[in-house]
């Protein structure tokens, strides 16, 4: 049960990513999605923050996610899958987010197909880990906390 005192990083996750650890393991690592989730929640717990990490299939439940999260939420991490190249549903419903928001892909989308270079999310985002594995997971939780105060439009 989350803490209310204390403030909560969302870590949303998109399409497909429910796979992680159980196909393409050369691409996208051994990590499940499950070992992902118990890595962020020890780096949320470092931090001092409660986590809430989520997983859907569904766009549309994604943007619900997002729009119920836009307030409350210190900072909200996303990994939005296939979603990044496509969504400018997501976008906008992230520029909303009045938190920090962290970009992150296991994969480094730029050394990948073309059509994932571009990313309807960077730029509604503070910042963007890509290519560094799971580990990036954490890496933007830790740049979440190491914000946390500062003006995020300032
Ligand atoms: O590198 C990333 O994190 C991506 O966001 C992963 C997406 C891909 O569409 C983006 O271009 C980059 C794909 C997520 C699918 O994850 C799977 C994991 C294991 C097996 C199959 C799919």
């Amino acid at each position: 049960m989350a803490d209310k005192s204390r403030p909560t990083i969302v870590v949303l996750n998109g399409p497909n990513l429910n796979l992680l650890g159980e196909r393409e393991p050369e691409k996208y690592g051994r990590a499940t999605l499950a070992d992902v989730e118990r890595m962020c929640l020890e780096c949320a717990e470092r931090g001092g923050h409660d986590l809430d990490f989520r997983q859907t299939n569904h766009e549309g439940v994604m943007i619900d996610w997002i729009h119920e999260v836009r307030h409350s939420a210190d900072g909200v991490v996303i990994n939005a899958g296939g979603w990044t190249h496509t969504s400018v549903a997501i976008r906008d419903a992230l520029a909303n987010v009045e938190g920090t928001v962290v970009e992150v892909h296991i994969t480094d989308i730029h050394a990948r197909e073309e059509f994932r270079h571009f990313s309807y999310i960077t730029d509604v985002a503070d910042a963007a880990i890509v290519g560094h594995g799971v580990r990036g997971y954490c890496e933007a939780i830790d740049l979440i906390v190491s914000r946390e105060g500062e003006p995020r439009h300032g």
